[in-house]
Formats: structure tokens, sequence, C-alpha cells
């Protein structure tokens, strides 16, 4: 067992708190006060090859592996975790799934300009009557001519305003209800239109939309085969899960970073509070719980890149660093005191922006049942496509 990174990860993670110490940390308050999404800085990004890190390096990616992509979202949101969430489902949610569905023509065709960061992409899976229960979805996806005609709506759409192609699913048979009728296809910006904006609690910095799709696509546009959506979903989540848990532990970094430094400046009672016995086990607390998540991030990450099984561990990583994640972002406004309720630190952004790990790319309680199927043997882990 080896829990060193190498070199090549060092050097990314490094590159990318460079980055995000210069470019993202100093605006991040101001881009949540003014619900701005940076769309400037994805540029950046992608001049770093940040926009394609686990692609490879024909397809226009930095050909990297997984963990270094999981390291480049921790470190991305330590700083803002909205950057790290519009750059988690452009990777894991969007271009990655065409990488691994795709036939070789939509690999050339959509890959490239996603790896290089030219274009954004998102994941258009929830709809308002299903959310938990994916396969519930009613946008349906009828035969016209040579292709489809698409007709529906999409709820809580990540990054929406800002997307140009959209990994989408929608019920290809009408007569079966559930997981079974589901298709997935590629759609572009011209396809979808963007009815709403939500106002959130937190990560102010990405979009949140909702989608109305009236649209013909031609058969080129099915990714996988037909019926098999739901099934490229759920892998896809396999893996997006596990960027969702490197987000919420950057978050719960960030968290403890604050803390930490505030219990060693401010005095109470003649004696900096680090040195009361009720702040150190609080910090011991949460530096013993960021580890223990990370163990489980780095570990799910691994097993995604050797091929392995991730169903599980990847549902695990997720559930413990998101309910951690909040757990601690709460623990560290409570070290600040009165100052971390205000925003003259940013300790109440980071529980705000935390709680949204617990939700999205899957409940916590989705993802207790989802291990609960797995150690119980209710549902066989899939095997892993080629
Ligand atoms: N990988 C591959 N295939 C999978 C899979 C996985 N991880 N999980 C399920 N499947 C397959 C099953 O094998 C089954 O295939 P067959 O029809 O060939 O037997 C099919 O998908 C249906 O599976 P299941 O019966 O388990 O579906 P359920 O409707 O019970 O739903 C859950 C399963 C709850 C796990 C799923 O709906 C889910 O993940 N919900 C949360 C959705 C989510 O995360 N939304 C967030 C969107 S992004 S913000």
């Amino acid at each position: 067992m080896d829990f060193s990174l190498t070199g090549d990860q060092r050097e990314i993670q490094g590159l990318t708190r460079e980055l995000a110490q210069a470019e993202i940390e100093p605006n991040a308050a101001a881009w949540d006060r003014e619900r701005r999404f940076p769309v400037e800085l994805y540029g950046k990004l992608a001049e770093l090859g940040l926009m394609g890190v686990c692609v490879p390096e024909e397809l226009g990616g930095a050909g990297a592996d997984f963990l270094s992509y999981i390291l480049v979202l921790e470190e991305l949101s330590r700083a803002d975790a909205g950057v790290g969430v519009t750059v988690a489902v452009h990777t894991s949610a969007c271009t990655l799934p065409i990488l691994a569905f795709g036939t070789d023509e939509q690999r050339e065709r959509f890959v490239p300009p996603l790896a290089r960061g030219e274009k954004i992409g998102a994941f258009a899976l929830t709809e308002t009557g299903s959310g938990s229960d994916a396969g519930a979805l009613r946008t349906t996806a009828v035969p016209d001519g040579e292709g489809w005609r698409i007709s529906g709506t999409k709820q809580f759409i990540s990054t929406a305003e800002q997307a140009s192609t959209f990994v989408f699913f929608a019920r290809t048979d009408l007569e079966t209800d559930g997981a079974r009728g589901v298709s997935a296809f590629i759609l572009d910006r011209e396809h979808v239109e963007v009815t709403r904006e939500e106002e959130k609690l937190g990560l102010n910095s990405s979009s949140t939309g909702e989608l109305r799709i009236e649209t013909h696509v031609d058969r080129d546009r099915l990714l996988h085969e037909e019926g098999k959506g739901f099934m490229v979903a759920m892998r896809t989540l396999d893996g997006g899960r596990i960027g969702i848990a490197a987000q919420a532990l950057g978050i719960a970094q960030a968290a403890y970073d604050v803390a930490r430094e505030y219990a060693k400046e401010r005095r109470t009672f003649g004696k900096a509070i680090a040195e009361h016995q009720a702040i150190q086990f609080k910090l011991a607390d949460m530096s013993t719980e960021i580890d223990a998540a990370r163990l489980l991030v780095y570990r799910a990450a691994w097993l995604k890149e050797q091929g392995e099984p991730h169903t599980e561990a990847g549902a695990k990583a997720k559930l413990f660093a998101s309910e951690m994640a909040t757990r601690q972002t709460s623990a560290a406004i409570q070290i600040l005191g009165g100052y971390g309720y205000t925003k003259e630190f940013p300790v109440e952004r980071y529980y705000r922006d935390a709680k949204i790990t617990e939700i999205y790319e899957g409940t916590s309680e989705i993802q207790r049942l989802v291990i609960a199927r797995s150690i119980l043997e209710l549902q066989r882990e899939p095997a892993v496509p080629a």
C-alpha cells in the first residue's frame, strides 16, 4: 500500500493551488455576494489544462489520471466551491460519459472542445417530478424521421445558462415506466431553452437553471444504445459522486484552515483560544474527519482509475465527505463565534456551500441506499465498461 502522490499528481495539485490562491480565492466573496458566474476564469483554467485533466491528450485533454482530477477539484473547491462544481459537472458528468459511451465519431466531435475548455458541459437528468427517483423522468424522445423529437423540461441543471453541450436523458420507450425505457443523448445549446435561473442558499458563483426542450435531434445524437440511458446516468454518477466528495473535502479543508489560524490568534481568558481544550478538541475532530474523508475519496478515485468497481466506494466517500463538510463548517463557525456568523470571514460561505454536497448527485439517503444494496448483495456491482 502506497499513500504517496506521484510527482505528476503533486505537480498538478500545486499548480491548481497556485492558480486558486491567485485568481479564485481573492474573488470568491465578491462572486458569492454578487451571485456572479466568473465566466472569464474558465479560459484561464483551460490554459492550464484544468478543463480536461483526465481526458487523453489526443482528444485535447491533459492526459492525467482520475486522482489528479480529484486533486484539482479539491483545490478549486477549497478556494470556491462554485468553481469546483462547474468543473466537476463539466468533466465527470459531460466529458467523461461521452468519452466512455460515445462512438469514435462522437468522441472526436464533442470531446476536444470540452477538454480544451472552448465549450462548457452540463448534465440534464433531474426533472420536477424525478430527483432521487431518477428513473421516473417524463421527458420524451419520440421517433421523428431520421431521429427523435425531444419534449420536456429539466430542473436544477448546473451551468444550464453557460453550457454548450448537454448529456441529456429522455424516455424513448413510452410503454415502459421506470429506468428501463430511458436513453441518453448529446444536445447542443441551440436544442435547449433556459427558462429559469435558481436563487440558492450558496454556490452562488455557479449557475443552476431550468431547461425547456422542444427539438428534433438526428440519430447521431444518441449516446450509447437506445434504452441504455439509465445505465449511462448511473455509471456517470458513480464517478461524479467521487468528484462531489472531493468538493466537500475542499470546503471542509478551507474551513479548518481558517478556524485553526483564528484559534491561534484570538485570545480569551488571558490566552489564545487554541490553548483551551474546548477548541483543541474541535480542531482535533476536524482534522481527523478531514483525513478520514480524504482517504475515502482518494481510495474511490484510485479504484476507478484501476478500472475496479467503485459504486459502493464512491457512495461511501460522498456520504461521509459531504456530511463531514456540513458538520465541520458548522464547527468552524462555532470556533470563530460571532465573527464566524458575519461576512468578515469566509466560514459562513463554506457552511452554505457545504450543504448542497449532501443533496446533489444523489442525496445522503440515496448514497445509504446504494451502499446498503451493495453490502447486502441486493444489487451486484456492475462490471466496469472497457
Ligand atoms: N451502474 C450501472 N448500472 C446500474 C447502476 C450502476 N451504478 N445502478 C443501477 N444500474 C442499473 C441496474 O442494474 C438496472 O439495470 P437492468 O434494468 O438492466 O436490471 C437499472 O439500472 C435500474 O436499476 P435500479 O432498479 O436499481 O433502479 P432504481 O429505480 O431502483 O434506482 C437509484 C436506483 C435510486 C440508485 C437511482 O435512481 C439513483 O441513483 N437515484 C439518484 C439520482 C441522482 O443521483 N440524481 C442526481 C442527479 S445529478 S444532480
